[in-house]
């Protein structure tokens, strides 16, 4: 299925927005481009003629074949690029991050398919490109992944450690991967309002990431409530339903025409009782 909607190029790339909080208040704290907006994270689509669009879950083992997933990465890897170079030159500065197939990152052909899918886009500096990785790579074929994000580093590129706190080995991967940006499991984020627990991970995770000069997303913020609450975790970075669903490329120029993080920030509600603050 997969493979053939890949050659009927029935695989297309929504984008989801990344927002930064931080309204410019704080010394040194400017306020980030677009408004607000730090980027957009690349989510595969596949377009079935009966189902619609379609997420990943309906075909993650295709993402991991042997035979598809480098060709689906270098697909991916060359069409985020060229979407991303194109906002550069209509004059909007968005980071682009795109997720890397265990796979793919594995493979001994990764480098050179990033290297020229980074040469043929040469108005898209490396340093706005971003790859997410989570922890199967690296439980697979750790001393490979280590030297490959190394290599990716070198490039330029900044590395993300997805699904944070989902695997068995993150705090582990955080000591010996190079990455630049944690990103929050949703998993995690979704709660939080609620179950202390979760609270307590999110601000943990936070904690670290910040002492450590990461970048720390929070994924799967559906809320205001939750928006506040990651605020006061010094938590900046967000991702997640209440900011936008992953749209089509087609409405990203009039999504951030429309967007503004100050009509968030300023339409904060009372936190619910009982909440412990840090
Ligand atoms: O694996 P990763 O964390 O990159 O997964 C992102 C997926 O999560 C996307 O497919 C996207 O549709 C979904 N998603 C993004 N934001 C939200 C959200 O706020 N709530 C929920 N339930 N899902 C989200
Ligand atoms: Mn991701």
């Amino acid at each position: 299925m997969t493979q053939e909607a890949f050659e009927e190029q029935r695989l297309i790339m929504y984008y989801q927005p990344v927002v930064s909080t931080r309204d410019g208040s704080a010394p040194g704290q400017g306020i980030a481009p677009c408004q607000g907006v730090i980027g957009f994270e690349a989510l595969i689509r596949m377009v079935h003629p009966q189902r619609g669009i379609l997420g990943p879950a309906a075909f993650a083992n295709a993402l991991d074949h042997p035979r598809l997933a480098r060709r689906i990465g270098c697909f991916v890897l060359d069409a985020v690029l060229t979407q991303g170079e194109q906002w550069h030159r209509d004059g909007f500065p968005l980071r682009m991050s795109m997720n890397i197939s265990a796979r793919h990152l594995l493979d001994p052909e990764f480098l050179n398919d990033m290297r020229a899918a980074l040469a043929a886009h040469p108005d898209l500096a490396p340093e706005m490109c971003e790859i997410e990785v989570t922890e199967t790579a690296p439980m697979l074929d750790f001393p490979t992944a280590q030297e490959t994000l190394r290599a990716c580093n070198n490039l330029g590129l900044r590395i993300a450690l997805d699904d944070f706190g989902t695997g068995s080995a993150s705090l582990s991967y955080l000591q010996k991967l190079p990455a630049q940006t944690i990103k929050v499991d949703q998993s995690f984020v979704r709660d939080i309002l609620n179950d202390p627990r979760d609270f307590a991970i999110v601000a943990g995770i936070t904690t670290t990431a910040n002492m450590l000069g990461l970048e720390v997303v929070a994924e799967g913020v559906e809320t205001v409530g939750h928006l506040q609450l990651l605020k006061t975790l010094d938590c900046h970075a967000m991702q997640g339903y209440l900011f936008s669903k992953p749209m089509p490329a087609g409405e990203v120029p009039g999504w951030l025409k429309s967007f503004n993080i100050l009509n968030y920030n300023n339409n904060l509600t009372p936190l619910p009782e009982g909440l412990c603050r840090i």
